[in-house]
């Protein structure tokens, strides 16, 4: 495995900087395995811990000194002269004594204690050995995150470009809905507005029968494989001075996710964070098209909460919804329904967050973010949030 190449000379090796001094020095220079030696390390031994597999952990120095012979490089490799582990790096800095170690708990797969035995070699201008040292690296990883997430994080624009990094670490966005109902009387507008503190608002109060949509295509398998699994989570905040309650008709955001295969009609969850007379909280609606009915919560919307909802299918129009609210083990609403609310277009395959109704909302979206590994309880995902996106209290 080649790794980067960090000398100031134009050296073609392994793990190699160079000091660069004035090229000759001497030839002889014994290899010296251990005893006094002109090169020595300021420690044998260092040690990293990372929280998670996704926790940056900083990188240490070990100094180096070198008496006697001219060090023209200096080479790192594992004792047995092979490459070092893909989790380490290894940066010598001779000319400034010192060699940067670091460590990618991101390269990590299994939660536990790693370590390895580096071999620190300085070499002549002809690349003959002088000294080696060698330092014991030992990093240790508490958890390695089971979910690789699709996150939007709040700061940008739903649908400004690279707005959402996806599970695989690339970028994308989701797109503004532009659409035009004339005979229903609304159009769909940009009614996001970044705060540029991380979260976005949502205020449709100006035209409250218009709309405002962002969507994601494709957010789940759609080759007729059962089950089939997606969660989502959401936190959302109340916007200061507005009163949700019963005699409200306020609403703070729309999650409609639409699962269907290729060319199919398939379901759909459509759940409303809202304030009417019907309930205060949160409402997945019409979750039973022949019972007609719909599954509610309640929940204080004056206060910022994290909405979680995990959706099993095992067939096309058959499957489970739940909701947890902060985190909470038992879920707020837990409803299996083999008529499931249908999508409105065969092949409807997407996320969407918005408003999507003739009311008016308010409030600010911290995050969104989604996955269909599986459909998460609250319990699974304790620690398995991702950093840096905003408040995830209750995970
Ligand atoms: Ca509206």
């Amino acid at each position: 495995m080649l790794k980067k190449w960090l000398g100031a000379c134009a050296v073609a090796a392994l793990f190699v900087l160079s000091a660069c001094g004035g090229g000759g020095g001497g030839g002889g220079g014994a290899e010296d395995n251990g005893g006094d030696g002109g090169f020595t390390l300021s420690t044998g031994e260092v040690v990293f811990t990372a929280a998670t597999s996704t926790t940056y952990v900083p990188s240490q120095r070990v100094s180096m000194s070198n008496i006697g012979k001219l060090v023209a490089y200096v080479v790192v490799s594992n004792t047995s002269g092979g490459p070092i582990p893909e989790w380490l790096s290894v940066t010598p800095y001779m000319a400034q004594s010192y060699a940067s170690v670091g460590v990618d708990a991101s390269k990590i797969t299994k939660a536990g204690t790693y370590e390895t035995i580096v071999r620190v070699a300085t070499q002549d201008a002809s690349k003959k050995q002088l000294f080696h040292r060698d330092v014991k690296v030992t990093l240790t990883v508490q958890k390695v995150p089971k979910v690789s997430w699709n996150i939007y994080d709040g700061s940008l624009h739903p649908a400004v470009t690279d707005a959402v990094t996806l599970a695989n670490g690339s970028k994308s966005w989701f797109t503004l809905l532009t659409a035009v109902n004339v005979s229903e009387g609304y159009s769909y507008q940009n009614y996001f507005t970044p705060q540029g503190n991380g979260t976005v608002e949502l205020n449709s109060s100006a035209v409250p029968a218009n709309r405002s949509g962002a969507q994601y295509n494709g957010v789940i398998n759609n080759t007729g494989v059962y089950p089939k699994t997606f969660t989502v989570l959401a936190r959302v905040l109340p916007v200061a001075g507005v009163t949700y309650n019963a005699g409200s008709e306020i609403r703070l955001l729309d999650i409609d996710l639409a699962m269907s295969d290729a060319g199919v009609i398939g379901s759909r969850m459509e759940a409303t964070l809202v304030a009417d007379a019907q309930v205060v909280g949160i409402r997945v609606n019409n979750v039973d098209t022949v019972l007609d009915s719909d599954a509610m919560a309640t929940v204080d919307l004056s206060l910022p909460h994290i909405y979680q909802i995990a959706v099993t299918l095992t067939s096309a129009h058959t499957g489970t919804i739940k909701v947890y609210v902060d985190g909470a083990t038992e879920p707020a609403i837990n409803v299996s329904t083999s008529n499931l609310q249908l999508v409105g277009t065969a092949g409807d395959n997407y996320l969407r967050i918005g408003d999507f109704r003739d009311k008016v909302y308010r409030s600010y979206i911290d995050w969104v973010i989604w996955t269909e590994k599986a459909a998460y309880t609250a319990a699974d995902l304790q620690g398995q949030l991702p950093t840096g996106i905003g408040v995830t209290t209750g995970y």
